[in-house]
């Protein structure tokens, strides 16, 4: 992976940093994106001094026009990329289906599966074009199966896995690859941003439970894009040893 130029969404927390920090350290380039500038500066420093080459990109990726002039911003050899990770992404609340907000649900679908798809839509033609391209979405075990509380998110997550496969058959007379990596539970900020910022109930998620991190996930992603060139690895659901299912886990006193 060492030269190739990876695009990671939502890079300035959990698995996309996970992922800023793994690629760079196999000399990777990047462009990295989030709405926090000053966590993506101190990224790019950090990155820069190891070597690579960091170009940070802010933009909300739910704002279609600053994504489109984001992406046209690029030049030369920053065009040529050849790893997008659809990252970003997020839930708000454990609300029931018939009770909860339809702005904040806005603000999940408009993340987790618009925004995902708009990246896909101006990253990928470029990537048929070369040839070359592999696209990385971060699913959800919360795709596979609906839970109390996570109607919405899971449905988002149902959406990535669609639209991963669904990109897989439209692209399967081309060279590039595509994955969907559906992780359990990871602790980042991921709780946090659930429960609108009560720290406490967020921590209670990952009790008794080694969670994983987002460095774990990083180092599945590294596994899925450094894959020889004919393995394609359609998806993976990886999760805590003692996590069994979306809804199972063992919590050890
Ligand atoms: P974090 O909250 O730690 O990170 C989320 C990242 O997404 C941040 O970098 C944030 O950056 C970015 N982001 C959120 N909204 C936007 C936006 N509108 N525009 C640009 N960037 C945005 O959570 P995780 O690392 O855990 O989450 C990453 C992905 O992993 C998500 O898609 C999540 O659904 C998925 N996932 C997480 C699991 C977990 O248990 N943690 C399990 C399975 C999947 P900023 O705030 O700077 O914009
Ligand atoms: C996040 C995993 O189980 O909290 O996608 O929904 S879960």
């Amino acid at each position: 992976m060492k030269g190739k130029l990876i695009f990671i969404t939502g890079a300035t927390s959990g698995i996309g940093e996970g992922c800023a920090r793994k690629f760079a350290a196999m000399g990777s380039n990047l462009i990295l994106n989030g709405r926090n500038t000053a966590k993506l500066e101190a990224l790019k420093q950090e990155l820069t001094a190891q070597g690579v080459e960091v170009l940070i990109l802010p933009f909300d990726v739910r704002d279609r026009e600053a994504m489109r002039q984001a992406v046209d911003s690029l030049e030369g050899k920053w065009r040529n990329i050849d790893v997008l990770i659809n990252n970003a992404g997020l839930v708000i609340g454990m609300d029931k289906e018939h009770e909860g907000s339809l702005d904040e649900w806005d603000i999940v679908i408009d993340t987790n599966i618009k925004a995902l798809l708009a990246m896909t839509r101006m990253i990928v033609p470029g990537m048929v074009e070369r040839g070359c391209g592999h696209i990385i979405n971060i699913g959800s075990i919360a795709g596979d199966a609906a839970y109390a509380g996570g109607s919405v998110y899971c449905a988002t997550k149902a959406a990535v896995k669609a639209l991963s496969d669904g990109l897989r058959i439209d692209l399967v007379d081309t060279p590039l690859r595509v994955t969907n990596i559906k992780p359990g539970m990871v602790e980042t900020n991921f709780s946090v941003i659930r429960f609108r910022g009560d720290k406490d109930k967020a921590d209670a998620v990952y009790e008794g439970i080694k969670p994983l991190t987002g460095d774990d996930i990083a180092d599945v992603v590294y596994y899925a894009a450094s894959a020889p060139a004919h393995i394609q690895i359609a998806e993976v659901l990886v999760m805590p040893t003692y996590q069994a299912t979306g809804t199972v886990c063992h919590r050890r006193k």
